[in-house]
């Protein structure tokens, strides 16, 4: 009997499980542009418009292979606009009952698939370095999971800066040099940017047809659609960014969004680069004697620790996780984040530059975006919407963990050993946003003080009894504690002022 192979949006490679199950002489490759998907959240138009070409660039690709594509473009009149509708179409089309497809990487299409009374045969996605079950074992037992021991684990494991049995360097971490503040100016170009070519542009004009309302621009849509591209951002990000890439890892400026990173989640999380590929090639430029350590190491961990880590997460957590709510925070999710008028520089600059380039880096969401978020007290949920909804790189295996549960404490501490939260002194050691603020960095109370100043203090003042044990937090509770009574009323009352204008829609 035919087979229909279904390939997702983020499955878009050779190396895919389902294909290899496959044989491209009898059995079907199914891809659907459907409105299910494109609209379950209000996704970037530009994170459209980059799946959906790189989803056409692909059908072109297998079929170049020999496969026959049975591809639903989003404005096809026959389009059933999801994908549980487009496999059931095509088993009556072709006589069949058999699906063969690799684990989606969210639990709603997972039960989707399961759902369907069609015979779905589901391979593991093996594109990662751990298994489910390899996770799973490296879980058990464990008190706690941080991500470092987990690290350790997939560096033995793929030999990656390895000498014999101990890391490169004589150190699994260099974190510590990956700390520099904003610098002066920027020495690489930036990612490679390509011009939209036939398809793309096809791809361009639909989406500003159909989404013009999402939040995004469309505007010089620059982003890599096929493996080969792909590869060659790479490479020129390898030669021109990663050698400073882990020095500035952590800095933010208003007017450089991309600094030296790497910008290739987008590539990776659809498929476009194999993170193995991508992770030797920066091996090989370190042993070449091109990139410093601490950049190198600093990588590699993002894509085999990190990575792979909120991924085990997101599987052994179950379908409940982007549900989990522990501080019990339940604030509207501010309008500024969806473009409104801000006073606060760092949060403008970091929206604006989601909202052209479907991007913003690590500590942009972590420190900036999400911070404020955590310390308001806004709802998870929300929060983990958004995220999903406003980065190319987001699907919720690896989004939900880092936003639940590393950004907003959500999950109670299975990522976290203690919230990311920080006053404005941080934002302002790591980047040049304070500087032209209308908020002063240096006011911890009355009207011009940053608002992370109050924040920072009102939410530990109200999170007491879950953080005041917490040996990390200990120092932070201290320091509150010495103030006078007078002090630790008007840093409250400052902040309750704030929070009161955030939520009647005033702009802060
Ligand atoms: P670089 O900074 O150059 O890092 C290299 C690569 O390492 C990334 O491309 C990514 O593949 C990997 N990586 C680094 N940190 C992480 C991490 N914490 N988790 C998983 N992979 C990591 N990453 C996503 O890929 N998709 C998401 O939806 C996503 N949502 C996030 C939400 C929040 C609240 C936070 C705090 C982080 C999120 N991240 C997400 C992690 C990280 O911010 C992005 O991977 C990174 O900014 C992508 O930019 P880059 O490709 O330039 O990465
Ligand atoms: C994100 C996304 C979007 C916007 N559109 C599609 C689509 O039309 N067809 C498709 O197959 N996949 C799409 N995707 C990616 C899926 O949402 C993703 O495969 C699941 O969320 C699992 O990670
Ligand atoms: Fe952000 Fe505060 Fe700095 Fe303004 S002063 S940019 S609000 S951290």
């Amino acid at each position: 009997m035919v087979k229909l192979v279904l390939i997702l949006g983020d499955q878009l490679s050779d190396s895919l499980s389902a294909l290899k199950s496959a044989d491209k002489t009898t059995d079907i490759v199914v891809m659907a542009e459907v409105m299910g998907e494109a609209e379950y959240v209000p996704h970037h138009p530009k994170k459209i418009a980059f799946l959906f070409a790189a989803m056409r660039k692909f059908a072109d690709r297998l079929r170049g292979q020999g496969w026959t594509v049975s591809y639903f473009k989003l404005d096809d009149d026959d389009n059933p606009q999801t994908i549980s509708g487009a496999l059931l179409a095509c088993a009556q089309q072709f006589g069949t009952s058999a699906v063969i497809t690799t684990q989606a990487g969210e639990w709603r299409v997972i039960k989707a698939l399961d759902d369907l009374p069609l015979d779905v045969d589901v391979h593991p996605d093996d594109r990662f370095i751990a298994s489910h079950a390899e996770f799973a074992a490296w879980a058990e037992d464990r008190k706690a999971l941080r991500m470092e021991y987990f690290y350790r684990e997939m560096r033995r494991k793929t030999g990656l800066m390895m000498e014999g049995d101990k890391p490169a360097g004589g150190q699994w971490n260099f974190d510590h040099d990956n700390r520099k503040p904003a610098p002066g100016s920027v020495e690489y170009s930036g990612p490679m940017r390509f011009q939209p070519d036939e398809i793309t542009r096809e791809v361009l004009a639909l989406v500003r047809e159909k989404f013009s309302e999402n939040f995004g621009s469309l505007d010089d849509f620059w982003f890599a659609t096929d493996q080969g591209q792909a590869r060659q951002h790479l490479a020129h990000w390898i030669k021109g960014g990663l050698p400073k890439f882990g020095d500035f890892q952590d800095a933010m400026m208003g007017d450089e969004p991309f600094l030296y990173h790497a910008i290739v989640g987008l590539y990776i999380n659809a498929g476009l680069l194999d993170p193995l590929e991508v992770c030797k090639a920066v091996e090989e430029a370190w042993i070449a004697g091109d990139v410093p350590i601490n950049s190198a190491e600093g990588f590699i961990r993002q894509i085999i620790g990190w990575r792979e880590y909120v991924r085990g997460i997101y599987f052994l957590e179950g379908p409940d996780y982007t549900t989990r709510n522990v501080l019990q925070h339940a604030r509207d999710l501010p309008w500024l984040y969806w473009g409104g008028k801000t006073w606060m520089r760092c949060l403008e600059k970091s929206v604006e530059q989601t909202e052209q380039e479907a991007y913003a880096h690590h500590i942009q969401r972590l420190m900036v975006t999400g911070n404020f978020a955590l310390l308001a007290g806004v709802d998870p949920a929300q929060v983990h919407e958004w995220y999903l909804a406003v980065y190319a790189d987001a699907y919720e295996w690896v989004e939900a963990p880092n936003t639940i549960g590393m950004s907003q404490f959500a999950d109670g501490g299975v990522i976290a050993s203690k919230p990311y939260i920080s006053s404005g002194n941080y934002i302002d050691k790591m980047s040049d946003y304070c500087k032209e603020c209308s908020y002063k960095v240096k006011d911890k109370t009355g009207p011009d003080a940053c608002p992370f100043n109050l924040l920072y203090w009102h939410f530990l003042d109200r999170h007491r009894d879950r953080f005041s044990g917490n040996h990390r937090m200990g120092n932070m509770y201290r320091v509150w504690d010495r103030m006078t009574e007078d002090k630790r009323k008007t840093v409250l009352a400052d902040a309750d002022a704030f929070l009161e204008k955030l939520d009647a829609g005033d702009t802060v």
